[in-house]
């Protein structure tokens, strides 16, 4: 059941003992928007604690630092930026079907808790939380607000993609303002700092962009050898697939990575208004307009020519 500012306040008034579920591959916002709404809940003195299937990255210590709460048998079960149950990954099992509020963000939400409170326009979870928060009129700590600031400033790009709002916007300049928070260093780490490994990898992935459909399309393609070459996993190439879409020209960049079992797992993103989703589908993948993906079988020159065509056919529509 879809609810209310007005009902989620009751709820949360009226709870005791809460997990604060989020979800597996933890990033900015739902980390942000956990232990922001532990600190909300501590103010109403309820005692919460944040779980994630996952470790939580070490760039998110400023968050994460001072401990995702004592250990109790919870009596309330609220998931953060979830959309489904299956990325609650181990938890899962224990609250699955038991879930009593969800606050999200995400349209494609699947209605799963007791009580969600969605809002589909929203940047991040964060920005649902600290609305939350100002029409409950509960104190925003500024580890919370820099929590919440995180989660905006990650789920937007740093302010960079479609998806931000005005209210992103002002949420950011009333953080700035009321609560002294260090945007600049958290922008620093979230968005600029990589390990050396990292850094190493970029230019080796860049290496091996190629143009296509004079320029309009980036393909880069990882394929098993290299992987083993380099030492690094499917996971470590998690994050690469924009890098395509820096190339001047790309209207669409592909990431191309070879699995175990030979399939390659093809990730599509679109630099302004080709719908790589409708492009997806017709390879029968799918995701959003403008960062969706596929699974191809066949040798690398059979699926990168596929890829190119399928490319070429919505680029001339
Ligand atoms: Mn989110």
């Amino acid at each position: 059941m879809f609810i209310s500012f007005s009902e989620a306040e009751t709820f949360l008034r009226n709870c005791k003992d809460a997990v604060i579920i989020t979800h597996q591959t933890p990033d900015g916002d739902c980390i942000g928007a956990g232990f922001g709404l532990k600190d909300i809940l501590a103010e109403l003195g309820v005692r919460s604690r944040v779980v994630c299937s996952d470790p939580f990255p070490a760039r998110y210590d400023f968050m994460t630092k001072d401990g995702a709460g004592e250990d109790f048998e919870p009596q309330t079960v609220i998931a953060v930026d979830i959309a489904d149950e299956n990325l609650m990954g181990k938890y899962k099992e224990i609250y699955g079907g038991r879930v009593q509020l969800c606050i999200d963000h995400h349209i494609s939400n699947k209605n799963y808790a007791e009580r969600t409170l969605l809002r589909g326009e929203a940047t991040a979870a964060c920005e649902v939380i600290y609305d939350l928060a100002k029409y409950m009129g509960v104190k925003i700590t500024r580890h919370c607000a820099m929590c919440l600031y995180t989660g905006i400033a990650t789920d937007s790009g740093c302010f960079k993609y479609d998806c931000t709002t005005p209210r992103a916007h002002e949420i950011a300049a009333e953080m700035m303002r009321s609560y002294d928070i260090n945007f600049a260093r958290i922008n620093r780490y979230m968005f600029d700092v990589k390990s050396l490994g990292r850094m190493k990898l970029e230019s080796y992935v860049t290496e091996l962009m190629e143009e296509h459909l004079d320029g309009k399309l980036a393909i880069v393609a990882v394929t098993q050898d290299m992987m083993k070459e380099l030492g690094i996993s499917m996971e470590e190439l998690e994050g690469f697939a924009p890098l395509t879409i820096q190339l001047e020209h790309a209207e669409v960049g592909i990431l191309l990575r070879v699995r175990e079992d030979g399939a390659y797992k093809c990730s599509f993103r679109s630099a302004n208004d080709v719908n790589v989703s409708a492009i997806c589908q017709t390879l029968g993948g799918g995701g959003h307009a403008k960062a969706a993906g596929c699974t191809m079988t066949g040798s690398l020159p059979e699926v990168k020519a596929a890829l190119i065509e399928s490319v070429r056919k919505a680029l001339s529509e």
